[in-house]
């Protein structure tokens, strides 16, 4: 049975991610090739990554869906060859929105399913993460991919991902999974302009107040890191791969904000930035000299 606080009850999670994709947007194609793939995942658990996110569905602005058949090709052979090498103690996460797909992979030695859609997507994601004793993902996404950035608008976007998160937690609990499986995701970049995305960040603990689980956070190379560097600098707006250094500042912020898992592409500094933190909030200030 999967539980959320094993992974991440003591210490902050980093969760290394691995897309089998040829179209994400900061690491489409690269390792579309199981062999390639699996050997990256293998690479991340070695830098120090608590879990490993398979995708095989871009959900970049603008992608186009993939139909189970083409996702299961991509992932299944990456997580079983991802389960035989690390062994079963590695909990890996499938990030999909189709049951059939997370219920294949779950039987391939997946123990987590990161649903974009909260399980909106197909009425069968609930029941089959219950039944597998399986953790889950909830993630805030207004729209979808498609149409996602076009005009996105909240009343007071904290208040309303938090109260959608809280509802889908419900569901969730209601179609039989227990606590220790459910963690919920705002959704950085998922319908959101760039103030949407820093009020999110900058107003973490009242969002993770209110929905009661832990809390994972996707800044990983996201274009409002791009945009919020570009306008401090008066430069071009730097491509995906140039925005590491802003991504470990923002998933420290969001670590030390109640954050409790955070999803990277370039593992090593994230997990040595999260022991520091982990140290650095468990001392005293008033009680060293
Ligand atoms: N971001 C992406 C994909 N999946 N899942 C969760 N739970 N949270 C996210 O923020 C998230 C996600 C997009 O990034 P990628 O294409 O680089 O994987």
């Amino acid at each position: 049975m999967f539980a959320w606080p094993t992974v991440c009850g003591d210490r902050p999670a980093v969760m290394g991610i691995v897309n089998v994709t040829p179209d994400s947007f900061s690491d489409g194609g690269r390792f579309l090739d199981a062999e390639a793939a699996i050997a990256h995942g293998v690479a991340l658990m070695g830098q120090g990554a608590d879990l490993l996110d398979v995708g095989g569905e871009s959900t970049r602005p603008g992608a186009a869906p993939v139909d189970a058949a083409e996702e299961l090709r991509r992932v299944l052979p990456v997580v079983a060859g991802l389960a035989h090498s690390l062994g079963a103690g590695v909990p890996l996460s499938i990030d999909t929105a189709k049951a059939d797909v997370a219920a294949a992979v779950l039987a391939a030695g997946a123990s987590v399913v990161n649903d974009v859609t909260a399980g909106r997507a197909d009425p069968d994601m609930f029941g089959v993460v219950a039944d597998a004793g399986a953790g889950i993902v909830l993630m805030h996404m207004q729209g979808d991919p498609r149409t996602m950035q076009d005009d996105p608008r909240y009343d007071d976007v904290v208040d309303d991902v938090s109260a959608f998160l809280v509802a889908r937690l419900e569901a969730a609990r209601a179609a039989g999974l227990p606590d220790d499986a459910l963690c919920a995701d705002p959704g950085i970049g998922f319908g959101k302009l760039v103030h949407h995305n820093l009020a999110l960040l900058a107003r973490l603990p009242e969002l993770v107040a209110r929905v009661g689980v832990p809390v994972l956070v996707g800044t990983s190379r996201k274009a409002f890191l791009g945009t919020v560097l570009a306008s401090a600098t008066g430069s071009e707006v730097p491509p995906p791969a140039a925005r590491d250094d802003a991504t470990l500042a923002s998933a420290v912020w969001a670590l030390d904000h109640g954050a409790r898992v955070v999803r990277v592409h370039d593992v090593r500094p994230v997990v040595d930035a999260a022991r520091l933190l982990h140290v650095m909030q468990g001392i005293d200030a008033a009680e060293v000299a």
